[in-house]
C-alpha cells in the first residue's frame, strides 16, 4: 500500500525511512496507484552520479497530458481547472472546465500537427499569462514536442540566444500584453529576435491587446481562426518514460543559459506528488499560485502539480501592485483562494505599503501560505505570518530549484511544526547532506555546510540542452558521487534545514564564516528598512569586508543615525564581527526577473571592478545598476 498523503508527523517520519530504506518500492507503490500508464515500467531506477545519468520507471508509456486532464472527465469535466484572472480588475475571471481544457488543447495540438511539429521537436513559448500559455504548454506534451517557456520579459537577445540554443522550429506568442497599466509589444520583440533566427519557420499569434502589429507573410500565423478549423479532438503521443517533457533555460553564474531538460514520467510523479502534500490540496479547494509559468514554479506547480491531482489552479495575468496593492488580497477574497504560493520579494514589497490594503479583505479562506525563490528573512516571515495568515495559517518556505524539477525541502502543512526562515525537512525520497570545504560529508546537528543531495529522486534534471559536459561540472564535479546545489544550509539541532542562500553568498569575514541572510534579517528588523543585501569586498586585513545595500520604507533625515542604528541591531543579534563597514542606503536593487538579488552586480560594485559587470541582460531593471553606481556613500 503506498502513502500518497502525508497526514501525520508521525506518518511523514515512517514514509520518509520507508523512502530511503527501499527508494525503489516507495516510488513505484507512488507511481502505481496515482497515475495513468499505457505500459507500467520494467526497471523503477538506473542511476550513475559519476556519468551522470538518472533513468525512472524505464520502459513505461504515458502521456503527461492524459494524467493531467483525460482522467478526471469521468469526475470532474464541469469543475474549474484554470480559473483565469486577468489583469484589468474590472474583467470578468474565465472559469475553464476540464471538458473545455481538453478541448483547447486537443484543437492547439491539432494546430502544431498542422504545422509539422512532430515528437521531439522544439517549441519556444514567449506568452503572457493567459489560458493560451498553459494550453499550449499541454498541447506540445499532447504531441510529444519539447517545449521551452521563456518568460515573457525577456528581451529580444534573451529571446533569440534560447530559440538558437535549442535549434526551436516554432515560437508561440501574442500580439502584445498588458502589464498593470502598461502594455509589451511581444509580437515586435519577437520580430527582432527572429532575425538572428534563421531556424525558425512559423510564428503562432495569439490576440491578446489587439494593436497594430507585422504579420510576416508565410511565417506569422494568427491562433484563433487555426483553432477553431482544428479537430476538437487528438490522440495523446504515447511517450516512454524518459522522452523529454520539456527545456527550461535558468541563468548560470556567468556565460550562456543553462537549458535544463526535463523528462516526463519521474518529473509527473514528483510534481505531483509534492503539490498533494506540500499543500495539503483537497477536493474542491481554490489554489493559487502567483509565479509566472515562465519559470519552473508555474510549470512545477500552476500547470503540471496541481492538473495532475485534478485541482483548480488560479492563473493570474497582472502584476501585485495593479490597480493598486491590494490586489494580491482582493483576488484572495474574491475566489475564496485555499492555497496561497508567492515569493519573498513580493511579500517584502507588499509588506512595505499600508497594512489598509490587507485588512479590508476577508483572508479567512486562506489554509496554506508558501514562499519559494530566496530565503525568506524573518521579518518578512512574521509579516506574512502576522497580516496575512492571521498567526493561524503555516507557511511552507519551500527550497527547491529548477534542476530540481519540484520542491526537495519543505514544511507540510498541519503535519511538520514551522520555524521561521527554516525550509524543515526533506520531502520523502530526498536524501540531503551538507559538505565542508573538504568533500567530506558533515553528520550530526547543529552544523552547516554545503547542500549536495545524496542519492536521485524522480523530477531530477537529466542534462543540460546540447552540453552533458557543463551539467556534469555544474552539478556533479564538486562533490563526487552527489548533487550539488550551489546552496548553503544549516541544520538545526532538530535537524531542520535553513537554506542560507548561494554559496557563493557566504562571506568569511576575518576567518568567520558569515551568511548574508541572518545579517539581511537584523538590518530588516530596523523599522525604516525595507529590504538590504549584503555583500563582501577585499580588505587588507580581514580578507573581506561587508558593504551593506539599504533601501527605505521611506526617506530618513538622518543618515548617519540609521546606519548606526543598523550596526547596532547586527551587534545584538549576531554580535560585532558582523557588522558593516559600509552602508549604502539605495534607491533600489538590483533583481532579476523572478525576483532575485543579483549579488553579483552588487559585489562587483562593492569591489569597484565596474569596468566589466557581466552580463545584466536578465535584470529586472537594469537602470538600477546605474543609479546604484551614482549614488553617495555614507
Ligand atoms: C524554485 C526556484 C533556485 C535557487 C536555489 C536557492 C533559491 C529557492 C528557496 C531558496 C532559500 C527557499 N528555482 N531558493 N527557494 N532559497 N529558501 N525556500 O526558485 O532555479 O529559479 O532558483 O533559489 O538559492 O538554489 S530557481
Amino acid at each position: 500500500m503506498s502513502q500518497y498523503h502525508i497526514q501525520s508527523l508521525e506518518a511523514y517520519f515512517k514514509v520518509y525511512r520507508e523512502s530511503v530504506n527501499r527508494p525503489e518500492e516507495f516510488w513505484s507503490g507512488i507511481a502505481q496507484d496515482h497515475f495513468l500508464w499505457h505500459k507500467k515500467w520494467d526497471r523503477v531506477l538506473a542511476w550513475d552520479f559519476e556519468k551522470p545519468e538518472v533513468r525512472w520507471f524505464e520502459g513505461a508509456k504515458l502521456n503527461i497530458t492524459e494524467n493531467c486532464i483525460d482522467r478526471h472527465l469521468s469526475t470532474k469535466a464541469d469543475e474549474t481547472a484554470i480559473l483565469f484572472v486577468p489583469n484589468d480588475p474590472n474583467g470578468e475571471a474565465e472559469k475553464i472546465s476540464y471538458r473545455n481544457l481538453h478541448e483547447r488543447v486537443c484543437r492547439f495540438a491539432n494546430v502544431l500537427k498542422n504545422h509539422g511539429i512532430k515528437k521531439g521537436d522544439r517549441v519556444i513559448i514567449y506568452l503572457p499569462m493567459i489560458p493560451e500559455l498553459a494550453v499550449s504548454v499541454l498541447a506540445c506534451a499532447r504531441i510529444g514536442a519539447i517545449h521551452s517557456v521563456v518568460f515573457a520579459g525577456f528581451s529580444a537577445t534573451a529571446l533569440s540566444t534560447r530559440i538558437n540554443d535549442c535549434d526551436a522550429k516554432m515560437v508561440i506568442t501574442s500580439d502584445g500584453s498588458y502589464r498593470g497599466s502598461k502594455t509589451i509589444d511581444l509580437k515586435g520583440i519577437v520580430d527582432q529576435a527572429l532575425d538572428d533566427c534563421p531556424a525558425v519557420q512559423s510564428v503562432l499569434v495569439a490576440q491578446r491587446i489587439h494593436s497594430d502589429i507585422h504579420m510576416q507573410e508565410g511565417r506569422d500565423h494568427w491562433l484563433a481562426p487555426e483553432l477553431a478549423a482544428a479537430s476538437s479532438s487528438c490522440e495523446p503521443e504515447i511517450m516512454d518514460a524518459e522522452d523529454p517533457l520539456f527545456i527550461l533555460y535558468t541563468s548560470g553564474s556567468t556565460g550562456k543559459p543553462k537549458g535544463m531538460l526535463h523528462s516526463t514520467a519521474g518529473y509527473m510523479v514528483y510534481t505531483a506528488y509534492t503539490f498533494k502534500n506540500c499543500f495539503q490540496y483537497e477536493e474542491g479547494d481554490i489554489y493559487w499560485c502567483t509565479a509566472d509559468i515562465g519559470w519552473i514554479t508555474g510549470h512545477s506547480y500552476i500547470v503540471y502539480g496541481p492538473l495532475a491531482n485534478g485541482a483548480t489552479t488560479l492563473m493570474y495575468e497582472g502584476v501585485p501592485s495593479h490597480p493598486d496593492c491590494s490586489r494580491f488580497w482582493q483576488i484572495v477574497e474574491e475566489h475564496k483562494v485555499n492555497q496561497f504560493y508567492t515569493a519573498p520579494t513580493a511579500i517584502r514589497a507588499l509588506a512595505k505599503e499600508s497594512l489598509d490594503f490587507v485588512n479590508k479583505h476577508d483572508l479567512s479562506s486562506l489554509k496554506v501560505l508558501g514562499s519559494v525563490g530566496e530565503p525568506i528573512n524573518e521579518e518578512a516571515w512574521h509579516w506574512y505570518n502576522d497580516h496575512i495568515g492571521k498567526k493561524n495559517t503555516p507557511i511552507i518556505d519551500s527550497w527547491w530549484q529548477t534542476e530540481t524539477g519540484g520542491i526537495l525541502i519543505s514544511p507540510i502543512p498541519y503535519v511538520t511544526p514551522t520555524k521561521p526562515t527554516f525550509a524543515t525537512l526533506p520531502m520523502p525520497g530526498i536524501q540531503p547532506a551538507l559538505m565542508d570545504e573538504n568533500g567530506q560529508e558533515i553528520h550530526g546537528n547543529q552544523v552547516q555546510g554545503r547542500l549536495c543531495i545524496k542519492y536521485p529522486w524522480p523530477s531530477i534534471a537529466r542534462t543540460i540542452w546540447g552540453d552533458h559536459l557543463r551539467y556534469k561540472d555544474t552539478y556533479f564535479s564538486a562533490f563526487a558521487g552527489k548533487y550539488f546545489t550551489g546552496d548553503g544550509a544549516l541544520r538545526d539541532e532538530t535537524g531542520y534545514y535553513r537554506i542560507t542562500g548561494r554559496v557563493d553568498d557566504v562571506i568569511i569575514v576575518s576567518g568567520h564564516n558569515l551568511g548574508t541572510a541572518p545579517i539581511e534579517d537584523a538590518i530588516n528588523a530596523h523599522p525604516q528598512v525595507a529590504e538590504s543585501a549584503i555583500v563582501g569586498y577585499p580588505h587588507d586585513i580581514k580578507g573581506n569586508a561587508l558593504y551593506g545595500y539599504v533601501t527605505l520604507k521611506s526617506p530618513v533625515e538622518n543618515q548617519e543615525n540609521l546606519c548606526r542604528e543598523i550596526n547596532q541591531l547586527i551587534s545584538q543579534q549576531i554580535g560585532p564581527i558582523a557588522k558593516l563597514d559600509k552602508i549604502q542606503i539605495t534607491q533600489g536593487l538590483p533583481k532579476t526577473r523572478s525576483g532575485k538579488i543579483m549579488r553579483r552586480i552588487l559585489r562587483k560594485i562593492a569591489s569597484n571592478e565596474t569596468d566589466n559587470l557581466g552580463d545584466i541582460s536578465t535584470l529586472l531593471d537594469p537602470e538600477v545598476v546605474k543609479s546604484i553606481m551614482d549614488e553617495a556613500l555614507v
